[in-house]
């Protein structure tokens, strides 16, 4: 079982390994490497500057910050003195940005020196900030990290907290509708180390871990900081654009034994030009979470690596992974089993449990869900019902597998008859000629609703009336004619949100202008 009265702080986490491992690298990467007591005594620092810049219990602090050591230092001394990171996403636009600032109340922002200039007078309008850091060099207008832990305690007493007290939040990234604070307790980051970390990560002190996804995003925060950190292993942190040849290059120089990113970017690895040369054999285990990976890519990373990535699914409602595959047992098209420590249920649209094979939406139970969305009463209501968390998805199970059928949402009428897009992007997905693509709705001039098709082709083909015949008659050839998507669109790449899925919002923003 779970003892929640073990977790009172989730900067634990860290400050066990003052005495279990201090000399042990804890981060490395191109900003250096970093021991555990090094972490650990810069994170006191932070924390003690946070106090001392007259922050109260519970403040929230904005971190707009890439992945370096600064992130875990600040992040860990915040939580242990008691106030709260925001993670944000460094892509986000001004306008959010400035939404993110005034529904969190933040009244410290911790950003990138080369981010700095985003934060100008419209974005800080309305809001409650008073001051900004800059990390990681120097910007106009923010005081430096430097000067800020200038003469602060590299100890740090831990807060009064409980397991149940607010210790971090993350946005949703909002597909639709404004973003979502999404509240976590400090708790959480335990639960999902005994949950999926311990069952099926498995993390060993002598591993190095490296998740391409950044530490704002969940799974890139679970990958790079909780696992790791609970267990005395070593992160490496990338900053900058994880291109192929980057990430690549940083397998090459620091020699991680498991990788953690998302099928697009084993998808772009797999495809990467210098791929066949690079030497990969310190990995012994690779992650994909957030989507589906396709069987060409599972085999293409497979003959690169020597084993294909191992799947799974969460959310950050959950904070990491509930539902995954196991390392030693690839079930093609699966998201994957239950991670015990979690309870899942599919129920079909009038709230009954699905009958075996029946399709269903699915709810998830497990003591790292975040107990309500920010300041937003209707949204909690419809995502956390009693303790159970309303996902969206749409699964069927077989032998205790989810197979994913699309979001719930997402069902678009064509000629009268239902289409679910993921399906004939599944199926467009699976020809030679398509690199990537996205199946969208489109209405025509005549309130008729059709089917768009945006595909980024395999390099070197071109879009043409003639590939646009192939491609539709391939779709018809295995679904049924009426999903064959009416409109093609080509692109050299499809927009990626911030954690590298397909931005379905861009595309069909774009569509509408
Ligand atoms: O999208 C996912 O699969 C995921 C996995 C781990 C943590 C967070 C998320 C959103």
């Amino acid at each position: 079982g779970f003892a929640k009265a073990d977790h009172p702080n989730c900067s634990n986490i860290l400050w066990q390994n003052l005495t279990r491992n201090p000399d042990k690298p804890a981060l490395i990467g191109p900003m250096g490497t970093l021991s555990y007591r090094e972490l650990i005594e810069k994170a006191a620092q932070w924390g003690n500057a946070f106090t001392a810049a007259g922050l109260q219990r519970g403040d929230r602090i904005a971190f707009f910050l890439d992945d370096t050591p600064s992130y875990p230092a600040a992040f860990f001394g915040a939580v242990r003195a008691g106030f709260v990171p925001v993670l944000l996403n460094i892509q986000t636009k001004p306008d959010v940005l400035n939404y993110f600032l005034k529904d969190s109340a933040a009244r410290i922002v911790l950003t990138e020196a080369e981010l700095a200039p985003i934060f100008d007078a419209e974005t800080l309008n309305g809001t409650a900030v008073t001051t900004r850091i800059a990390v990681n060099g120097a910007a106009d207008e923010c005081l430096s990290a430097d000067g800020f832990l200038s003469g602060q305690p590299t100890t740090l007493p831990c807060a009064d907290t409980g397991p149940d007290d607010m210790a971090f939040w993350m946005y949703s990234s909002g597909s639709t509708g404004r973003p979502k604070g999404i509240v976590h307790l400090h708790h959480d980051m335990a639960y999902t180390q005994q949950s999926f970390g311990e069952q099926v990560l498995k993390l060993r002190t002598d591993d190095i871990a490296f998740s391409v996804p950044k530490i704002y995003f969940a799974y890139g925060f679970g990958n790079s900081v909780t696992f790791p950190f609970s267990v005395g292993a070593t992160a490496l942190l990338l900053p900058g654009q994880p291109r192929p040849d980057a990430v690549l290059d940083a397998i090459e120089t620091y020699r991680p034994s498991v990788l953690f990113g998302l099928p697009t970017l084993y998808t772009a690895l797999a495809r990467s030009d210098t791929i066949a040369g690079r030497d990969l054999s310190s990995l012994r285990q690779s992650m994909s979470a957030a989507e589906i990976l396709s069987e060409d890519v599972y085999t293409a990373w497979k003959n690169h690596a020597g084993h294909g990535p191992t799947e799974g699914l969460g959310s950050t409602e959950l904070l990491h992974i509930y539902l995954s595959n196991h390392l030693d047992d690839h079930r093609p098209g699966a998201a994957g089993a239950r991670v015990p420590g979690y309870e899942v249920k599919l129920l079909t649209p009038d709230g009954t449990p699905t009958q075996p094979g029946e399709e269903g939406v699915m709810f998830v139970r497990g003591d790292s869900s975040a107990p309500c969305y920010w300041n937003r009463p209707d949204k909690t209501q419809d995502t956390m019902r009693g303790d159970w968390i309303y996902t969206g998805d749409r699964f069927i199970e077989r032998d205790g597998y989810y197979y994913f059928q699309g979001r719930a949402d997402e069902l678009i009428k064509v000629s009268g008859q239902w289409v679910w897009p993921l399906e004939v992007e599944r199926c467009l997905n699976e020809h030679p000629d398509i690199h990537e693509c996205a199946v969208l709705a489109e209405e025509l001039e005549d309130k008729r609703m059709a089917l768009r098709a945006v595909v980024s082709l395999t390099s070197g083909l071109t879009g043409d009336d003639d590939r646009t015949q192939a491609l539709r008659d391939y779709v018809k050839s295995r679904l049924t004619p009426f999903k064959a998507p009416r409109l093609f669109q080509y692109v050299s790449e499809l927009p990626k949100t911030g954690t590298g899925k397909i931005d379905r919002q861009a595309l069909l923003t774009q569509a509408g202008t």
